[in-house]
């Protein structure tokens, strides 16, 4: 049985819509208008597949097939359907409109499967609200607690749980998922990086995912007038933000084997052409392999950020936001993707993830794998994300056989 590619594309193009920058990409922030629209379109699907449709505490969306096998644990198939500020339409989603697929042909084929399956859509991987990121998996696993999500809020003060209370959400609804009840987790997701295209290849089998840090830094100065304060009587937290970002490159080329650090979020304040900045708020991502390397590219990072406190009148903090070590995916289920590919003469390799997934968040409690499908020119958090049908095809019906094998005795 083959997945079908027009269903594929036409849930890709009807949840691209789901913006708030239409022709601009796709920005689907969590709990936002757009957010309810997606939320609503995936329930109405995974109902007419035959799903129970459920969210949790967080807004997490579950559409579960009972399997004969009672009270065992559910084969999830899924990933997140928020996205980055003026993203693509496939990050994230193409990984629930996958599992809705699965599900469809579960449907179409009239098959129970043993153990059930679970087609999951998350909230707030990227952290684009509400910072840090992987939010809805790190919730329904239990890693962020209640308490820090209550105390969770946007950057206009918004608390996630009045911002999910405006689009009918229940934040008071059990949130913890017990690992017990996972057999498995599959996740499909575009590549985000050249490497499938360049190779010509059309599936990518995970092997590992990168481990992050994410870091905010306040730099306090002092505001004043830009054109009464001479040079040398000045505490400019603009000034000193750029000097310390702008070290970041040499300090990720000095750590090396593939380490990366990215500053892609900054605020100035009071953000006046005239007036001296105040203070300024930037983000701090690091990746890498091992966690020898992100530590110590944190640690040069703290010491640099430190080395700027209390000079000139400038005061630094670094607070450390979500941290995830590298995860390896479990060898049993890539090598079942593999196999598949092999039996279906789809051609794959195997590869690493430089990017971050509700996958590493689920390792820690149950067998996960992943899918790769190649992204054009390697473009991904852009408008330009484009994968071809073709490979979501072709990753959703490996992920059908491997469904399959995992949940039908
Ligand atoms: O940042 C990441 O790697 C993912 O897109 N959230
Ligand atoms: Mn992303
Ligand atoms: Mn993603």
């Amino acid at each position: 049985m083959t997945a079908n590619k027009e269903r594929i594309e036409q849930h890709i193009e009807l949840l691209g819509q789901f913006t708030a920058t239409p022709g601009q990409g796709v920005t689907r922030l969590t709990y936002s208008k757009e957010d309810l629209q997606a939320r609503n379109y995936i329930k109405e699907k995974m109902a007419a597949y035959g799903l129970q449709v459920s969210e949790d505490g967080f807004g997490n969306i579950f559409g579960k097939l009972e399997g004969t096998l009672k009270d065992a644990p559910s084969v999830i198939v899924g990933s997140h359907f928020d996205s980055v500020p003026n993203g693509g339409a496939y990050d994230g989603t193409a990984g629930v409109v996958i599992g809705l697929e699965v599900a469809a042909l579960f449907q179409e084929l009239q098959l129970t499967p043993d153990y059930p399956l679970e087609v999951l859509a998350m909230v707030e991987e990227e952290g684009s609200r509400f910072g840090g990121g992987l939010m809805g998996s790190r919730g329904m696993m239990g890693v962020m607690i209640e308490e820090d999500f209550t105390a969770v809020a946007d950057k206009d003060g918004i608390l996630a749980t009045d911002a999910m209370a405006a689009i009918g959400l229940d934040p008071s609804k059990e949130k913890i998922r017990r690992p017990e009840t996972i057999k498995a987790f599959l996740e499909l997701h575009i590549e985000q990086g050249p490497i499938l295209e360049e190779k010509g290849i059309r599936i990518g089998v995970v092997e590992a995912i990168v481990g992050l840090v994410q870091l905010e830094v306040t730099v306090q100065g002092r505001a004043g007038h830009a054109g009464t304060t001479p040079m040398d009587r000045r505490s400019d937290a603009l000034v000193s933000a750029a000097q310390l970002i702008a070290a970041f490159p040499q300090l990720a080329k000095e750590t090396g084997n593939g380490t990366v650090i990215t500053t892609g979020r900054l605020q100035v304040f009071p953000n006046g052409a005239n007036v001296i900045p105040d203070k300024v708020v930037f983000s701090v991502d690091i990746r890498a392999g091992k966690e020898e390397h992100i530590q110590h590219a944190l640690d040069r990072v703290k010491e640099l950020v430190a080395s700027h406190n209390g000079v000139d009148g400038i005061h630094t903090i670094a607070d450390q936001l979500m941290s995830i070590e590298p995860k390896e995916l479990d060898p049993e289920i890539r090598g079942l993707f593999k196999n598949i590919s092999e039996e279906l003469a789809i051609p794959y390799c195997t590869m690493n993830s430089g990017a971050g997934h509700d996958a590493m968040v689920l390792s820690d409690f149950t067998a996960c794998g992943m899918v790769f499908v190649p992204s054009k020119d390697g473009l991904s958090h852009c408008p330009e994300e484009w994968s071809d049908a073709e490979h979501l095809a072709d990753g959703a019906t490996i992920l059908f056989e491997a469904v399959k094998r995992l949940a039908v005795e």
